[in-house]
């Protein structure tokens, strides 16, 4: 019952109210397509279709991929009470740095790594001497649009990175629903269920560009001790 939430139409009263309270507390960083900040709104504004449509707003993201030091990825499904994505497979990590100083630092990209710090916390309970800031390897940015359903929907400039670590995973049921390590032959079939409607098996959009542009060689170069390689932070792809 906020003033910020004002805007706020019937159905949102049916939304989870932990998500419903981080829709107007998250204020997200809005990005031009050369990922120079522009402003901040809120994370429900950021998510709205017609807005993101008729205000042509773009936020900036994150997605972490964490393998142990098996090379296996950690993998989450989505709880039921997300507001975007429910229930969906995605990688181990995805939120938002926040219109905040410590997360709008842009040298080495501090700012995304003190968020993703933050959220693994939150959503996985992973402490955060587990996941040092600067064991966080960013690989390169791609920019989507994907809807959700009718109403919500996802158009963000995204920062793809990697953290091998051995954590103990605490899921927080808020966020997740479950969460596996996967090998990459397991992720294989994972996704072969996915194509097939296997099981009610979803990946979620992001995830699914993520695989299909990089992921596996990047994988590949992370075992082999070459993901320097992959590291291409000047480009940004439009997928
Ligand atoms: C948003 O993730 C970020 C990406 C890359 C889709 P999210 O919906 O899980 O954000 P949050 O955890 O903040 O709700
Ligand atoms: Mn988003």
């Amino acid at each position: 019952g906020s003033a910020s939430n004002m805007g706020a139409t019937v159905e949102d009263t049916t939304m989870d109210a932990v998500q419903r309270r981080l829709m107007f507390e998250d204020e997200c960083i809005l990005v031009d397509e050369e990922d120079h900040v522009i402003g901040h709104d809120s994370k429900y504004n950021c998510h709205l279709m017609e807005k993101i449509e008729s205000e042509n707003l773009l936020h900036r993201a994150f997605s972490v991929f964490l393998f142990n030091t098996k090379y296996e990825l950690l993998l989450q499904q989505r709880s039921a009470t997300k507001v975007t994505f429910p229930l969906v497979w995605t990688n181990t990590c995805c939120s938002h740095p926040l219109y905040r100083e410590s997360e709008l630092i842009e040298e080495n990209n501090l700012g995304v790594r003190n968020a993703a710090q933050r959220k693994l916390y939150d959503e996985l309970g992973i402490a955060a001497e587990d996941v040092p800031v600067d064991q966080f390897v960013p690989l390169g940015r791609i920019l989507y649009k994907a809807p959700s359903d009718g109403k919500w929907g996802e158009h963000e400039l995204d920062y793809l990175v990697f953290i091998v670590r051995d954590v103990a995973v605490h899921p927080n049921p808020e966020e997740v629903a479950d969460v596996k390590y996967v090998s990459k032959e397991q992720l294989k079939e994972l996704i072969r269920k996915a194509d097939a409607g296997e099981d009610g098996i979803k990946l979620s959009p992001w995830f699914r560009l993520a695989v299909d542009n990089f992921l596996f060689d990047w994988w590949n170069k992370a075992e082999n001790g070459t993901l320097a390689e992959a590291v291409d932070m000047k480009t940004i792809h439009k997928l």
